[in-house]
């Protein structure tokens, strides 16, 4: 006799009774087969789950009313449907409420092509995954785990967005923050600690007279509220010979990827329109700063990202693309071609001859002069991961200033009072759990 197959498509960000409820009743109608959503698929609607797709597909296997898992690899379920073709087809009755109305009415047309059927449970409302999420969350923000984060996430998503912070506050800003768009929470997925802006907050400018230590101070501020990963900006890298040193505190602090740039002598930002006096390494003296990352670092997952400098100090494409050849042959995990022109096309044009490389490896960007460029643009030219690299200080400055100034022309404070949060609501927005 021909088994009766029932689909249960499942995310399982972590496994609690609302799953276990769906897979006992899917259970009674036939053989269960779980289409467990890939990284991929989740990383396309939410935050990807804090378990990577094996964990969980070793969690569901070995539930006993699961026969079999299989990967459902987008949030449209039709290609896994017209190829299993199940009699039954279990979702919780959650759906028939939000977004995703239109994935359920294209579940029922495809069904009917076989006359499956389609069962609803209740969904169980979960009142405690609240909870378990946030203290499963602040396991994964141990440094251990937040380290690899980045690098799942690199292979998850189309594009890994990464906002700068300077302090805790716009850490949670990052850490919080969902916009609901087009069916989508989209939000960041990291830090970015900038050199430039650490330095101005501190009142110092961006040639590296913020010393390490200071810098990850800041940096462990931020750590100690968020779970998101952070990409630490550390300049040139400084000497070679404290390399080491300085990886093993930034691994131990939970920091994902550290950017070194190709340029020697006293720093000076790259933003800067008169370069003169900049001066770049020799390809080969940097290689080495590259190798001893490498051979230092504890985890395989934590990235060392290249940044190429030759399009700041006026070297042409060809510079840059032997750059890229060299650092990646030497262990770099992805390059920051850096650009400080108006338009991405010189990074453009970069990129679409660095593709055709056998040492090819994913591109980052920091669109900060050219902030016109579309992330879907980045995305069709090969780009990985994108910096917005000094935003939330910039907004914020201005912000302050006009506040201060507003106080001093007024004689009092009442008229800043609509530019301003609430007391009430600064007041509330730490809470104390
Ligand atoms: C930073 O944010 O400090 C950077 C990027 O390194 S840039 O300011 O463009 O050099
Ligand atoms: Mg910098």
């Amino acid at each position: 006799m021909k088994k009766i197959i029932v689909y249960v498509p499942l995310a399982v960000d972590f496994l609690h009774e609302g799953h276990i409820n769906i897979l006992r009743i899917a259970k009674k109608y036939g053989d269960v087969i779980v289409g467990l959503l890939t990284d991929e698929a989740i990383s396309n609607y939410k935050s990807i789950p804090l378990l990577d797709y094996k964990n969980r597909e070793l969690l569901v296997k070995n539930l006993k009313y699961v026969s079999k898992v299989v990967p459902q690899k987008t949030e449209d379920y039709s290609n896994n449907l017209n190829k299993i073709k199940p009699n039954f087809f279990v979702h919780g009755d959650d759906w028939k409420y939000d977004n995703r109305k239109k994935t359920r009415a294209k579940v029922i047309k495809t069904l009917k092509k076989w006359s499956g059927k389609l069962i609803e449970p209740k969904y169980t409302k979960d009142i405690s995954s609240f909870k378990i999420k946030k203290k499963i969350l602040e396991l994964a923000s141990l440094p251990e785990n937040r380290v690899s984060r980045l690098k799942r996430l690199l292979s998850s998503k189309k594009i890994v967005r990464i906002l700068e912070s300077h302090n805790s506050l716009t850490g949670l800003i990052i850490e919080n923050l969902k916009v609901y768009d087009k069916n989508k929470f989209l939000e960041f997925d990291g830090m970015w600690s900038s050199s430039l802006t650490d330095s101005a907050t501190k009142g110092k400018p961006d040639n590296s007279s913020l010393d390490f230590s200071s810098r990850i101070s800041s940096l462990n501020d931020m750590m100690d509220v968020t779970t998101k990963p952070l990409v630490f900006d550390a300049d040139n890298g400084g000497q070679i010979e404290h390399l080491s040193f300085l990886i093993r505190s930034l691994e131990r602090s939970g920091v994902s990827a550290i950017i070194m740039e190709d340029k020697i002598g006293l720093k000076k930002n790259s933003l800067f329109k008169d370069q003169s006096g900049t001066q770049q390494d020799k390809p080969k003296t940097f290689v080495n700063k590259i190798k001893r990352i490498c051979s230092s670092r504890r985890s395989k997952d934590f990235l060392v990202i290249a940044r190429i400098e030759s399009f700041i100090v006026g070297k042409g494409l060809k510079d840059a693309l032997n750059r890229a050849e060299i650092y990646s042959k030497a262990g770099a995990d992805a390059i920051l071609i850096h650009s400080k022109e108006k338009t991405p096309s010189e990074i453009f044009t970069f990129a679409k001859a660095f593709k055709k490389s056998r040492n090819y490896i994913p591109l980052v960007s920091v669109p900060s002069t050219y902030s016109k460029v579309y992330e879907k643009d980045l995305i069709k030219n090969g780009f990985k991961l994108v910096i917005y690299a000094n935003q939330l200080l910039r907004a914020a400055y201005p912000a302050m200033q006009n506040v201060a100034k507003t106080i001093l022309q007024k004689g009092r404070a009442l008229e800043v009072d609509k530019k301003i949060i609430p007391i009430k609501e600064i007041i509330n927005l730490i809470k104390n759990d």
